[in-house]
C-alpha cells in the first residue's frame, strides 16, 4: 500500500488549487446568486486540460490517471461545485463513455472536441418519471433503417444549454426492456432537438440544469453507441465511474468548508481567545478533518481500482455514499463554527452547505448507491 502521490499527480493538484483560487473564487458568489454559468472558466480548463483529463492525447485528452482527476476535482470543488460538476459529466460521463465505447469515428468527430470543452458534454438518461428507476425510459429511438427517430423529453440535464454534445439514451425496443435501449451521439441544432426551461436550484446555482425536449429528431445510425440495445449497460457502466468524480466533488466541498472554518476558528474570538481554543470547536474539527480522511481514501481506493482495471464499481459507490454524507455534515459544521456569518452569503460556507446537497441526489441518490453496494454484497 502507498499513500504517496507521485511527482505528477502532485503537480496536477497544485495547479487545480492555483486556477481554483484565482479564477474560479472571483464572482463564485456572483455566479451563484444570478445562476450565471462560468462559461470562461470552462473555456480555461478545458484549455489547461482539465475538462479531458483521462483521455488519450491522440484524442486530445491529458493521458492522466483517475488518481489525478480525483485530486483536481477535489481542488475545483473546494471553491466552485458549479464549475466541477461541468467538469465530472465532462470527464467522467461522456468523454470515458465516448472514448471506451465509440467507435474511432465518433472519437474523432466528438471526443476531440469535448475532451477540450470546444464542445462540452451533456449526459441524458434521467426523464420526468425515470430518475432513479432508470429502466423505464420513455424516451423513444424509432429505428427508420438509417437513423433513429428520437421522441421524448429528459430533464435535470447538467450542461443542458452550455453542451454541444448530448449522449441521450431512449428505449428502441419496449418489448425488450432494457436490453432494448440505445445510447445516441446528438448534436446541439439538430432540427427537432430544443433545449427545455432551466431549473432554479438550491445549490451548484452557476450550472445550467435543463429539460431537453426532442420532437422527430433524426439521429444517423453511425452516432450509435455500442451495439443496438448496449444502451442500458452503456449508461450503468458510465456512471459506475462518474460516481467516482461526483464523490470527489463532494469530498472538495467537504475540504473547503472545513479549511475556511478551520481559519475563522484561528482568527476569531470569544470569551477571550479564538473559538480554536475552546474545546467544543477543537472536537468539531477533529470530527470533520477525520470524515473528510475517510472520504478521501474512499475515493482514491476506488480511483486506484480503476487505474488498475480491477472492479470498482462497490468501491465507487461507497466513496460517493460517504463523500456526500460526510459532506452535509461538515459543510452544516462550518456554518456552526462560523455563526452568524456562516448564514450569509460573503463567508462562502452557506453556498458550500447548499452544493452539498445534491451529491446525494445525482449520479444515483444514496439509495441507489446502498442498492448497488448491497447487492455487491450478496451476489
Ligand atoms: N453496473 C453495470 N451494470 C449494471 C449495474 C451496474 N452498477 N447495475 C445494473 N446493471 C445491469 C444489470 O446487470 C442488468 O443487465 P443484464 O440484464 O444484462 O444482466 C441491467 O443493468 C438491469 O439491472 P437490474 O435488473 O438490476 O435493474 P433494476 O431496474 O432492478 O435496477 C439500478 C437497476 C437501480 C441499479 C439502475 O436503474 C440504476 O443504477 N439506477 C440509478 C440511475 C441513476 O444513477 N440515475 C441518475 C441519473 S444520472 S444524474
Amino acid at each position: 500500500m502507498n499513500f504517496d502521490l507521485s511527482e505528477e499527480q502532485l503537480a496536477v493538484q497544485q495547479a487545480a488549487r492555483d486556477f481554483a483560487q484565482t479564477e474560479l473564487l472571483p464572482g463564485v458568489i456572483e455566479r451563484d446568486t444570478h445562476q450565471k454559468f462560468p462559461t470562461e472558466q470552462i473555456k480555461k480548463m478545458g484549455e489547461l486540460g482539465f475538462m479531458g483529463m483521462m483521455v488519450d492525447p491522440k484524442y486530445n485528452g491529458g493521458g492522466m490517471d483517475t488518481v489525478s482527476y480525483v485530486l483536481a476535482m477535489e481542488e475545483i470543488s473546494k471553491v466552485d461545485a458549479s464549475a466541477s460538476v461541468c467538469m465530472s459529466v465532462n470527464n467522467s460521463l461522456v468523454a470515458w463513455g465516448l472514448e471506451k465505447y465509440g467507435t474511432e469515428e465518433q472519437k474523432k468527430k466528438y471526443l476531440t472536441r469535448v475532451a477540450t470543452a470546444e464542445a462540452i458534454g451533456a449526459f441524458c438518461l434521467s426523464e420526468p418519471e425515470a430518475g432513479s428507476d432508470a429502466t423505464s425510459q420513455r424516451t423513444t429511438a424509432e429505428d427508420k433503417g438509417d437513423h433513429y427517430l428520437l421522441n421524448g423529453t429528459k430533464n435535470w440535464i447538467t450542461n443542458g444549454n452550455s453542451a454541444g454534445v448530448y449522449l441521450v439514451i431512449a428505449q428502441t425496443d419496449a418489448e425488450k426492456k432494457h436490453k432494448g435501449i440505445n445510447a445516441l451521439i446528438v448534436e446541439k441544432g439538430m432540427p427537432g432537438f430544443v433545449i427545455g426551461k432551466k431549473e432554479d436550484k438550491m445549490g451548484i446555482r452557476g450550472s445550467d440544469t435543463h429539460s431537453l425536449m426532442f420532437t422527430d429528431v433524426k439521429v444517423p445510425k453511425a452516432n450509435r453507441i455500442g451495439e443496438d440495445g448496449f444502451g442500458f449497460s452503456f449508461a450503468m457502466n458510465t456512471l459506475n465511474g462518474g460516481r467516482i468524480g461526483i464523490a470527489s466533488q463532494a469530498l472538495g466541498i467537504a475540504a473547503g468548508a472545513y479549511e475556511l472554518a478551520l481559519k475563522y476558528a484561528k482568527e476569531r474570538k470569544a470569551f477571550g481567545k479564538t473559538l480554536s481554543q475552546h474545546q467544543a470547536i477543537q472536537f468539531m474539527l477533529a470530527d470533520m478533518a477525520t470524515k473528510i480522511d475517510g472520504a478521501r481514501l474512499l475515493i482514491h481506493r476506488a480511483a486506484l481500482l480503476k487505474d488498475q482495471k480491477k472492479d470498482f464499481v462497490k468501491a465507487a459507490a461507497m466513496a460517493k455514499l460517504y463523500a456526500s454524507q460526510i459532506a452535509q455534515e461538515v459543510t452544516t459544521d462550518a456554518v456552526q463554527i462560523h455563526g452568524g456569518y456562516g448564514y450569509v452569503k460573503e463567508y462562502h460556507v452557506e453556498r458550500l452547505m447548499r452544493d452539498a446537497k445534491i451529491t446525494q441526489i445525482y449520479e444515483g441518490t444514496s439509495e441507489i448507491q446502498r442498492m448497488v453496494i448491497s447487492r455487491e454484497l450478496l451476489r
